[in-house]
């Protein structure tokens, strides 16, 4: 136990990069503030050691006797706020986001994504079409620059927000000109006991203070969260209103608005289904915030998406091979696998948690040719597998690539697919770190074979 003494009202509940950002913008308010984190060397310790050399702290523990002493805690997004020394403290409890939306108020524009799939796709090309259409645009939040930081550039006209549910359920405040769930499937269900419901009612706060709700009407839980405010939709359909679809002009798909035609589908430099609906929210969003059509346009056509989302990466002897560490759920892996043409070699696992792989058993029948297994939950997985298709297990990401090189067909033109429907901590720092690490082992692999 921690007998020190503190006399801050407020405690930042870890650090990492939401930690510090929230002790810059304390500090920057003359605000006291004490820091804790339950890990014995959190990341940006020695930043906070510097800029703040006189506060107190507490490093490999959390400290419940200060949550008991302080009246506000803010805590980081990787923190359960259930976490019993949080839950039992007495004290306000809220997250970096709530702060960002007090301080913001309604003085500027705010467009706010979250979903379980697509957020930072969605956020990427709003930041894209605002700058393009000349917008001073602030863009941040779980994509990785901190709200508060954000704060920092005062000539801002516009922010844009990618949210989690971690952040939406430490948040109440946020005042947005328009927001989006874009989907809910299973993820992060050891945060929410094992309940999509749960999960889904977090990501519903991000309405709560919004003038234009934006849902998908092709998501059911997009659909029932959206439902009681006045709403814009889009979907892979043909709209009612002035919705936004998918409609038909000489025999081509077009993305539309109403009986607008804007574009045709196959002009989205980003591949699948998945893109389509997610260039109709970034659109639907755009067209809130008052950007200009032909720069959306723009964005749309030129934009080839980040690394680790169904990055294409080389073809291999008449084999193409994707880099989707990024499908870190079961409803990322489906969108990835489906939209891809012909068989696929499927190289998944890892952490599940907690999620069911059911939803995958369909597809990995009609588009597997064979499936590569790793990490904690490959043998759940493989639950999921029809006995027809070959299943492998392995033990690192080098004999992964050399399983699915093997399994691939040349001759069918099949692909091979990183799309895991699960976390990489089990073996990998992160999802990025798994991605690149695939990518080596694929340039290896493509060496070898050329040398042959
Ligand atoms: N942790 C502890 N004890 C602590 C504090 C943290 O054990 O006292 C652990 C938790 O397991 C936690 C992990 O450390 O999950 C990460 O914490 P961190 O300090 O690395 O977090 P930050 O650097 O502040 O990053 C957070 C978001 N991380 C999470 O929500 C887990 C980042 O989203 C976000 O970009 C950043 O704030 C800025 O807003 C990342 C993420 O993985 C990309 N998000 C999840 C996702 O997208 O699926 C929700
Ligand atoms: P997020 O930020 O929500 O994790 P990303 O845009 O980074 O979303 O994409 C994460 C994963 O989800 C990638 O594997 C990507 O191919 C897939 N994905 C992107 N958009 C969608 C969507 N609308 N529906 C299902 N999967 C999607």
């Amino acid at each position: 136990m921690n007998t020190q003494q503190i006399t801050a009202n407020t405690v930042i509940v870890g650090l990492g990069k939401t930690g510090l950002s929230v002790a810059r913008y304390l500090a920057s308010q003359k605000r006291d503030f004490a820091v804790v984190d339950s890990r014995k060397s959190p990341p940006n310790a020695d930043d906070l050691a510097r800029e703040y050399a006189d506060i107190c702290s507490h490093f490999g523990s959390f400290n419940a006797d200060w949550f008991k002493t302080a009246s506000q805690l803010i805590v980081n997004p990787g923190i359960a706020i259930a976490t019993p020394e949080i839950n039992n403290s007495g004290a306000e409890v809220i997250g970096d986001i709530e702060l960002f939306a007090r301080e913001v108020g309604d003085s500027k524009p705010i467009i706010a994504i979250t979903g379980s799939n697509g957020k930072t796709t969605v956020t990427m090309l709003l930041d894209l079409m605002a700058k393009k259409s000349g917008v001073n645009v602030g863009t941040g939040g779980n994509i990785g620059t901190p709200a508060l930081d954000l704060l920092q550039d005062k000539g801002l006209e516009l922010y844009v927000l990618e949210l989690s549910s971690f952040q939406l359920e430490t948040t109440r405040s946020l005042k947005t000109r328009a927001a989006v769930i874009l989907n809910v499937s299973e993820d992060h269900l050891d945060r929410y006991d094992n309940d999509i419901h749960q999960y889904a009612a977090a990501k519903a706060v991000i309405y709560q203070h919004c003038q234009h709700v934006v849902f998908n009407r092709d998501d059911e839980f997009s659909r029932q969260l959206a439902k009681d405010y006045p709403a814009i939709s889009f979907g892979l359909d043909k709209p009612e209103g002035e919705n936004y679809g998918i409609d038909q002009k000489d025999g081509e798909d077009w993305l539309v608005k109403g009986s607008e035609f804007i574009m045709p589908s196959a002009e989205i430099k980003l591949p699948g289904q998945h893109n389509i609906s997610n260039a109709l929210a970034a659109i639907a969003l755009g067209d809130v915030a008052g950007l200009d059509r032909s720069v959306m346009k723009d964005v749309l056509k030129s934009f080839s998406g980040m690394d680790h989302r169904t990055q294409w990466l080389a073809n291999i002897k008449g084999v193409n091979w994707y880099n989707d560490s990024k499908g870190t759920n079961v409803g990322a892996t489906l969108a990835a696998l489906s939209g891809l043409p012909g068989k696929t070699v499927l190289i998944a696992g890892g952490q599940g948690k907690g999620a069911d792989f059911l939803p995958l058993q369909a597809v990995i029948a009609e588009k597997a040719r064979a499936v590569v297994l790793m990490g904690e939950d490959a043998h759940e997985i493989a639950k999921y597998v029809d006995e027809s298709i070959p299943v492998r297990f392995v033990n690192s990401m080098k004999e992964a690539v050399h399983q699915a090189h093997e399994l691939a067909l040349v001759d069918e033109q099949d692909n091979v697919l990183l799309s895991p429907a699960c976390a990489s901590f089990d073996m990998f720092d992160n999802y990025a770190v798994r991605g690149e690490i695939f990518m080596q082992e694929v340039v290896l692999l493509e060496k070898e074979l050329t040398h042959v």
